[in-house]
């Protein structure tokens, strides 16, 4: 079968690849003429591991192929972007340019899968009245729904064919025609509903996520007053066979868990005060960092060094990482701020990052925003000799090994 992937980001590549694998003959179409040519020659450079071969066979073996724009195929599975308005609303001009331009090439008997995360009932009100402009209907001449991506990213390949997939079909048989495509690689459940069902489980995964991170943010907040260690309340409180509170930490960062639930809000928000809410309180938590911050340094010719700028460990992403608001808060406290991330490449923001030693040299704390792997086993010696004052506050409770001289805190014995 022929299938074309409009949109090759960071959901649509890999998807290409894996459907190129598994037997389908793949086209993926991007407005980026650069990647469209790295791809044809088999060159193109990921963050994602294992996938970078991957697409260099496939390319080799002729099994994919890319292009400026769609061409005919049995399936098309739209995977741009969503970006948010100012107002938070979700912008889903690519995604009917997407859906647009499948139409000169649109045929009946055709499938259309909207992969993006888009807000509830957008496939319906949105995507099938674009397919329609073809002349042919929704449902019935062409199958149409939405398979939303719930991939990790760092984890992208095992888990499109490991995790389970929810096909939220226009209607029955869309669903079940849909169902069937992603059943030929899938191991995990492939669920049928409705396209607004699907629409809506998908936002409500990355929604509980926020909530669920809020709780423990809050708790954390609570732990001044109250004299307890939060992370040890959420270690007991998790040995519940019902209960899973998350982590807390600097804030919630990446593109999808702070921007989802905007998703849902946008169509309802006056019944949307629990998620509301939970919004700010993980919002708020740059700055209760920094209240620490102030707790630790005096102001006064203090230079705080930052290790950690991604939005998690492991990722050089730091599209709304709350690591970037920290920094920012501090220098405007007039602190002395030196940022120090293995990952992250300096032309994604618009001040400098320095080395390893430079970072530490002279600094009165050490603040770890981020877990990487490499920030849980400093080698603490050389850490302590670098630094004026050796103290640490790790937010993300990720260090492993005995920190000697330091003055180690983390949520763990801030308050206790
Ligand atoms: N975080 C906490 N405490 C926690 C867990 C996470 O503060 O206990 C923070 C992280 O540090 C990070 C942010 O939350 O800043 C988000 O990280 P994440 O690892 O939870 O999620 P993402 O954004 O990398 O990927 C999520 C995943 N969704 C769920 O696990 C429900 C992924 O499966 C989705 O495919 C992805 O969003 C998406 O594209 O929607």
């Amino acid at each position: 079968k022929q299938l074309c992937v409009i949109g090759l980001g960071y959901i649509g590549l890999p998807t290409a690849a894996v459907f190129a694998d598994n037997g389908f003959d793949v086209t993926g179409v991007d407005v980026n003429e650069t990647l469209v040519n790295q791809l044809n020659d088999g060159q193109l450079k990921t963050r994602e591991k294992g996938l970078d071969m991957l697409l260099a066979r496939l390319a080799e073996e002729g099994k994919i192929t890319a292009s400026a724009s769609p061409v005919e195929a049995d399936i098309y599975i739209i995977a741009v972007p969503t970006p948010h308005n100012a107002d938070h609303t979700a912008n889903l001009d690519y995604v009917s340019q997407a859906a647009k331009s499948i139409l000169p090439v649109l045929r009946k008997g055709n499938t259309v899968i909207v992969e993006s995360t888009i807000p509830p009932r957008t496939t319906r009100d949105v995507v099938a009245p674009i397919i329609e402009m073809s002349g042919l209907t929704a449902g019935d001449d062409v199958f149409l729904a939405h398979c939303p991506e719930r991939v990790l990213p760092g984890k992208i390949l095992t888990e499109l064919y490991e995790n389970n997939r929810i096909v939220g079909g226009i209607n029955r048989f869309s669903a079940s025609k849909v169902a069937d495509v992603y059943r030929t690689f899938v191991m995990g459940k492939v669920m049928e509903t409705s396209a607004e069902n699907a629409e809506t489980a998908k936002l409500m995964e990355n929604t509980y996520r926020n909530v669920n991170i809020a709780l423990a943010n809050e708790l954390s907040k609570l732990s001044e007053g109250l004299k307890i260690n939060p992370l040890e309340v959420i270690s007991l409180a998790n040995e519940h066979p019902r209960v899973n509170i998350h982590q807390p930490g600097p804030g919630v960062g990446g593109h999808c868990i702070p921007v989802d639930p905007y998703f849902i809000m946008e169509k309802d928000p006056a019944n949307t005060p629990l998620i509301t809410e939970a919004m700010a309180v993980n919002e708020s938590m740059p700055g209760f960092v920094v209240e620490q911050v102030k707790k630790m340094v005096s102001i006064e010719n203090g230079k705080v060094a930052v290790f950690g700028l991604a939005y998690k460990g492991e990722t050089d992403d730091i599209r709304k990482s709350p690591a970037l608001k920290v920094v920012e808060q501090l220098q405007n406290e007039a602190y002395k701020v030196s940022v120090y991330d293995p990952y992250v490449r300096e032309a994604q923001i618009c001040y400098e990052l320095s080395s390893f030693e430079d970072t530490l040299e002279d600094a009165d704390m050490l603040l770890i925003l981020t877990d990487h792997q490499k920030f849980k086993n400093l080698n603490w010696s050389q850490v302590n000799r670098l630094m004026k004052t050796a103290v640490v506050l790790d937010t993300k409770d990720c260090v492993e090994n005995d920190t000697g001289s330091a003055d180690y805190y983390s949520f763990r014995n801030l308050y206790e």
